[in-house]
């Protein structure tokens, strides 16, 4: 075949200097762009999570034919669509005889396993790219990560600073500090409130995308009325100044505040442009360190934000190639109840959960401390199966995507991996709770009763957790001195802790199936997965 060269763009891949277009001839280029059903449900993905994806598709594909490239767009109600990425490669193939494939490596194991059948499967070359939208290419995780008895975000992200220079002055940190983490955990303080972020109403593109979305989606979980995520690049830039500018300074202070009726708080809410490649991590992180250098932000704040970038965000990607195959079939902890349908249903006297489940409706979003301390703390306490917690979260969130998605719920919230991401488990009371929010005020149950009849379920499921994981958890150094605040407790409050969780577990529901997967779906996804022991170093999948 001697035809053009074709180049796929996956839908997290609408970056305009991406990997595979740069430097490429548009006359000798044929980009191809895929609206599938197999993607859209291979969890049921929120409703706005797929207008999201399917619009700033669109907008994208125009924007490149604006460009002068040649799109070859597949819109998902085309008759002839196959409805999967292999398939729509294959008609692309018999349109077009490319004498080539390229394409970026895609963000997931699942995807990735597609891209590179293809060699074999249409016998021409196909050349797979790094994303070097990432700071961290693979190959420099796997050689941070090497040989080192434990990893830890905070020693990568310290690297991480050396290598971009974000707040380093003479090779050492700003301010003296690499981490100003204690300063940013303020409680929400009477009244505590944010400016509106912008909100993008829905152009012509979009209001189409919400009917297709509306008609062939009507059973996925999730509230459309609400839409106003940016689907464009122009937009995502705008929603971004509008954070450095009114919204940063204080994103440092309650960062981990929680406030009913505040669903976004000071955070940037840029995810969803980030995990798109609408914006650029490196130019976001820049941008955060002109305004503490103007006096405009503090130090706190910025540095906070720019970790969760160059740290957490690059570090889980890290994480989830360096422990893939495996870390999603991960269960250390051996965790086997049912997902409870109030997690779909948000019918729950417990104020937190529904408050957080209602903003994960609504807005498909919930902020970190909401997804780590309420919604995760209550799926590790409970000992939720970690499959059934990945998938929700896959499912609900906007910008959830699995290679960020699944370290962050496996390792960081339900310790499924042993320790591997995070030192200790995230497990909490109700008085945690109490601290950085407001919710327990008007909670049915009572956050200063700790067993029985209306005290707060957190209370008695958090000794229930260290009680029935004490062999693993006694040794180690940051939990293990909680158990003797247990001992000396005395058996019979230790019983009544107990029985009270019991109790409260037992009232629990479990979801159907049909509320995360289509019929066959889950079968599919999961049936080979290999077990978490096997800790591939996936050397062929690290960029070179
Ligand atoms: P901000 O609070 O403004 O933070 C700025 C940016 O830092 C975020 O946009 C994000 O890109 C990055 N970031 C912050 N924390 C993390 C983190 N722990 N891991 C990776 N990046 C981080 N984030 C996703 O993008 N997709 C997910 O699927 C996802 N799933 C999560 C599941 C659980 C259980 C938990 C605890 C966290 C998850 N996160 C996920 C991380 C974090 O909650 C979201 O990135 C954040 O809430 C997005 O809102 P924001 O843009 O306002 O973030
Ligand atoms: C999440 C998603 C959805 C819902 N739909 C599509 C789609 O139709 N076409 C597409 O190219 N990408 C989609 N995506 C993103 C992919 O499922 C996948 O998560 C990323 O490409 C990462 O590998
Ligand atoms: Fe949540 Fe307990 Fe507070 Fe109610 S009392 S809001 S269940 S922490």
């Amino acid at each position: 075949m001697n035809g053009p060269i074709l180049v796929p763009i996956l839908g997290d891949q609408l970056t305009r200097s991406l990997a595979s277009l740069r430097g490429r001839a548009k006359d000798d280029t044929r980009i191809l762009m895929m609206e599938v059903h197999d993607e859209a449900t291979y969890v049921k993905h929120h409703k706005q999570k797929l207008v999201l994806v399917f619009s700033a598709m669109r907008h994208f594909a125009a924007e490149l034919r604006d460009a002068g490239w040649q799109v070859d767009y597949i819109r998902l109600d085309d008759p002839d669509n196959s409805h999967c990425f292999s398939g729509e490669v294959a008609r692309a193939v018999e349109r077009h005889g490319p004498r080539a494939i390229h394409v970026v490596e895609a963000g997931e194991l699942r995807v990735q396993d597609m891209l590179e059948s293809w060699h074999t499967r249409f016998d021409i070359p196909v050349e797979i790219l790094p994303d070097d939208r990432f700071l961290c290419p693979l190959e420099d995780f796997r050689d941070w990560a090497k040989g080192r008895r434990e990893l830890r975000m905070e020693w990568f992200y310290r690297d991480m600073r050396r290598k971009t220079g974000l707040l380093m002055e003479d090779g050492e940190p700003v301010g003296g500090q690499w981490n100003y983490d204690s300063e940013n955990r303020k409680p929400p303080k009477e009244g505590l409130s944010a400016p509106q972020r912008p909100l993008f109403e829905p152009d012509e593109i979009t209001r189409n995308v919400i009917e297709l979305v509306q008609d062939r989606f009507a059973d996925h979980f999730g509230n459309l009325d609400s839409f106003h995520w940016p689907v464009t690049r122009a937009q995502a830039e705008e929603a971004a100044e509008a954070f450095f500018t009114e919204r940063l300074a204080s994103f440092g202070d309650y960062q981990d505040a929680m406030v009913h009726g505040q669903d976004d708080l000071f955070h940037s809410m840029l995810s969803t442009s980030l995990n798109l490649g609408l914006l650029d991590p490196l130019e976001l992180c820049q941008r955060a360190e002109e305004e503490y250098r103007a006096g405009r932000a503090p130090l706190n704040a910025v540095e906070g934000f720019i970790r969760q970038i160059i740290g957490w965000r690059e570090y889980v990607r890290g994480f989830y190639w360096y422990f893939m195959p495996g870390l999603d079939g991960a269960n250390q902890l051996n965790a086997q109840r049912g997902l409870p349908e109030f997690y779909w249903t948000g019918e729950t006297d417990m104020r937190c959960l529904a408050d957080c489940i209602r903003s994960t409706r609504d807005n498909a979003h919930a902020h970190h401390i909401q997804r780590l301390m309420v919604l995760g703390n209550f799926a590790l306490l409970a000992g939720i199966e970690p499959r059934a917690v990945q998938d929700w979260y896959l499912a609900v969130y906007a910008d959830a995507f699995e290679w960020v998605e699944l370290p962050n719920v496996s390792g960081m919230v339900l310790y499924a991996d042993g320790g591997k991401l995070a030192s200790k488990p995230y497990a909490a009371s109700g008085n945690y709770i109490n601290t950085m929010s407001n919710y327990c005020a008007e909670c049915t149950y009572s956050v200063s009763k700790k067993t029985g009849e209306g005290a707060c379920p957190f209370n008695a499921l958090y000794w229930h957790f260290l009680h029935r994981h004490r062999e693993r958890l006694e040794g180690n150094r940051r939990v293990g001195r909680i158990y003797s605040n247990w001992d000396r407790m005395g058996e019979e409050k230790q019983q009544e802790y107990l029985a009270s969780a019991e109790a409260f577990l037992d009232t629990l529901t479990p979801a159907g199936r049909g509320w995360a997967h289509t019929e066959y779906a889950r079968e599919r996804n999961h049936a080979d997965r290999a077990p978490f022991a096997h800790f591939a170093i996936r050397t062929d999948r690290m960029a070179v």
